[in-house]
């Protein structure tokens, strides 16, 4: 009788022994993260731009949850990337300035793919994801090598440059420049290089679930991509973005004024390269959208396509001349949000019913919480000290209640952006502010700050502001 009652349990133990190392549901789902680099609300299903072309954003929007409230935690490579990856916003990690160095700032943190790693999870990625270098020890594969910490492959890098807009002075970043590249995707590599590789990422059998990050750098400058991307877009057809309007620093405080003048508007004026910058960023857009494209492809005709999540996001947005300003680091919306789609496939632990196609939320959300939202999806104990805030109520239900708001914090600590569905509010060093009722003014063209009848409105949104701001730690290298 004894040995009758024992077999059972042993075999169930050997059973137990064979499961995978997952949940009673199953395998964990796969990640696919799929990062841009400066693109900001030009993308169809956002209406950024009338001219814009981005049918592969637009499907995938279509596919699962489009976030139209969706934040940076700073309008800059390096900050906004750090929090992502790190779950920490600047206001916690002291990492506000593209010139700050991750690992002076932060030696000991654990990035989301070693996370997922020490999980259980096979971590790989390629191109742009952290600013400008790797973090080998965050990886278990990368293209195209962790070794050398440079995650760009060969890119065609014209002779001859300038191309389009002369330099302007010591103060001109140099790859503000643009052209059209008589050559193929191939010829050009880059990102044809990085989908490239992602998509063979893809098609492999894989005996973990896996993380696979893809970075995609444009529409980062410079806009040089092969001209069949410019096509659609013909001189005579450009015209600024919707959000452009004559004398809008008007109202705005001194400290907005600084910010916003930062000397490119003018130089592009001057140089009558207005129209074709635009162009060459609507281009450099199509042309990060055909690439999202083929790796959406390769996952279509994946063994893990029906067990991966896909997130997309980019870092943060840029202005063409709204507010007199050319590039990112300011404090309104077109730099702040930015676009951000989630697909979660039946079967996900942290939600098993998963996303429904179509769905848009309008609430307010950060980049951030991306750690945990990740976490709390696959099934996973929460990072400590990354924060508590998941987006998965929200993916589960889009009109959930929320009652957070986004923050996104500049290169000082008392210079930052607070979003809410409805509103937005700045906050500068020197005192100044600005209010924003986004349902009638999206563009951000009428301060209400010092408007009496919004006295409480700004009471309200000065609150939302963190307790703690960290101040900005120093790093070794002070300069970019
Ligand atoms: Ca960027
Ligand atoms: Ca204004």
């Amino acid at each position: 009788m004894l040995a009758m009652k024992l077999l059972p349990l042993a075999t169930l133990a050997s059973c137990l022994l064979i499961l995978p190392p997952a949940n009673a549901a199953g395998r964990k789902p796969n990640v696919l993260f799929i990062a841009l680099d400066d693109l900001n609300d030009w993308i169809g299903c956002l209406g950024g731009h009338p001219l814009t072309k981005t049918p592969n954003l637009d499907r995938f929007a279509a596919s699962g949850v489009l976030f139209r409230n969706a934040y940076c935690a700073a309008p800059s490579c390096n900050p906004s990337r750090t929090a992502v990856f790190t779950g920490l916003p600047p206001h916690r990690s002291g990492l506000y300035q593209n010139t700050q160095k991750l690992r002076d700032v932060l030696p000991d943190q654990e990035l989301l793919p070693r996370y997922l790693s020490r999980q259980g999870y096979w971590s790989a990625g390629s191109g742009k994801l952290l600013h400008y270098v790797i973090d080998p020890q965050s990886w278990d594969d990368y293209y195209p090598d962790k070794a050398k910490d440079n995650p760009f492959p060969p890119t065609f890098n014209p002779p001859n440059r300038p191309i389009s807009l002369a330099l302007g002075g010591p103060w001109q970043y140099r790859e503000t420049d643009w052209a059209a590249l008589e050559m193929s995707d191939e010829e050009f590599g880059g990102d044809w290089r990085v989908t490239e590789w992602i998509g063979k990422q893809l098609q492999q059998p894989r005996d973990k679930p896996f993380f696979l990050a893809c970075g995609i750098y444009r529409p980062h400058e410079p806009w040089f991509v092969p001209a069949k991307y410019f096509e659609p877009f013909p001189l005579e057809s450009i015209r600024p973005g919707p959000g452009f309007k004559e004398n809008d620093l008007d109202d705005v405080p001194a400290e907005g004024k600084r910010i916003a003048r930062n000397r490119y508007f003018p130089h592009i004026l001057e140089h009558k390269q207005w129209e074709r910058g635009i162009q060459a960023y609507l281009a450099s857009i199509h042309y990060a959208d055909a690439m999202v494209g083929r790796v959406l492809d390769e996952l279509e005709r994946s063994p893990h396509r029906d067990n991966t999540i896909v997130v997309l996001w980019s870092d943060h947005g840029w202005h063409l001349g709204e507010k007199e300003h050319w590039q990112k680091f300011t404090p309104w919306r077109l730099s702040g949000r930015v676009p951000l789609i989630l697909r979660v496939p039946e079967g996900v632990p942290g939600l098993p019913e998963g996303t429904r196609p179509g769905s848009v939320c309008d609430r307010p959300v950060s980049l951030v919480d991306l750690f945990r939202t990740l976490t709390d999806l696959c099934g996973l104990p929460p990072k400590a000290d990354a924060g508590n805030r998941s987006l998965v109520p929200l993916l589960r239900d889009p009109a959930a209640e929320w009652p957070h708001a986004a923050i996104t914090h500049l290169d000082h600590p008392e210079n930052y952006a607070i979003s809410t569905e409805s509103w937005r509010y700045i906050h500068y060093r020197d005192g100044g502010e600005e209010l924003y009722d986004l349902a009638a003014d999206p563009h951000e063209w009428t301060n209400l700050a010092g408007k009496p009848e919004h006295a409480a409105k700004l009471a309200e949104m000065r609150k939302l502001a963190p307790g703690t701001i960290a101040p900005v730690r120093k790093t070794r290298i002070t300069t970019q």
